[in-house]
């Protein structure tokens, strides 16, 4: 049973945490810093409306001109403006030690972040030419659904049946290597889509109940005492240079 709900939260995991959205102009600092490169971590900043692609009537009559309007300038700007909003109360958190609402505003934080990253990726993939998937792409579909046929039956199906608010998302899961599709319900579910976790600390209570029972902030603060950094920093070098990645 355990294995169940353990594969079942990992491939969720995997959709909210594994996936490498189209992350440009996600974190556009108030200082104007640019999201190519990666070089170098990024001082929090605001971030900023990416304007469309294309017009705002470019994909009639798929969508017309006055539900791209309110999309894109009324919707994806409020998350934006509550990503920054979040990022600014986190920060306030942090410099006070005063973190009474870190449950309202990690929400809130993962709900308009994960709305900026998707609507972003949600423009980017969209072209009034159309087209269909060529070369690597192509094989790689194959290979993950059995023909192209089967992929888009599929991602029409899953995309179709997600309960109430969400998406349909094709992926890339790291760690079979292969593509899958995953319904979003909602979006938020406590993380931003195309973040690499690079430390994890389990708090399902078998990790730490036989030792510290119903204590787990004792368990968390040992857990800080025997950290891995070399292998964190291992990790972050390997994924720094995805931001922005286009
Ligand atoms: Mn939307």
């Amino acid at each position: 049973m355990e294995n169940e709900i353990t594969r079942r939260d990992m491939m969720k995991g995997l959709g909210l945490a594994g996936v490498l959205v189209g992350m440009e102009g996600l974190y556009h600092s108030a200082q104007g810093q640019t999201t190519t490169g990666g070089a170098a971590p990024r001082q929090i900043g605001e971030c900023k409306l990416p304007p469309l692609p294309y017009a705002y009537d470019a994909l009639e009559p798929t969508l017309d001109k006055e539900t791209l309007t309110l999309h894109h300038g009324k919707h994806h700007a409020a998350y934006v403006s509550g990503f920054n909003g979040a990022m600014k109360k986190l920060e306030e958190a942090r410099a006070t030690g005063d973190f009474s609402l870190i449950k309202h505003w990690s929400r809130e934080f993962a709900f308009h972040g994960s709305g900026h990253a998707l609507h972003a990726l949600y423009w980017a993939n969209m072209t009034a030419k159309g087209g269909e998937p060529k070369e690597d792409l192509l094989e790689a579909l194959k290979q993950s659904f059995g023909s192209l046929d089967q992929f888009k039956k599929q991602f029409v199906a899953a995309t179709n049946s997600v309960e109430a608010s969400g998406w349909g998302v094709l992926a890339y899961e790291p760690y079979m290597g292969h593509l899958v599709v995953l319904q979003a319900e909602k979006h938020q579910d406590l993380t931003i889509w195309g973040v690499c976790p690079i430390l994890v600390c389990d708090v399902w209570e078998h990790a730490y109940y036989l030792k510290y029972q119903n204590r787990r902030a004792e368990y968390v603060d040992n857990f800080m005492k025997i950290v891995n950094w070399e292998e964190v920093a291992r990790r972050y070098a390997k994924v720094k240079g995805l931001v922005g990645y286009r």
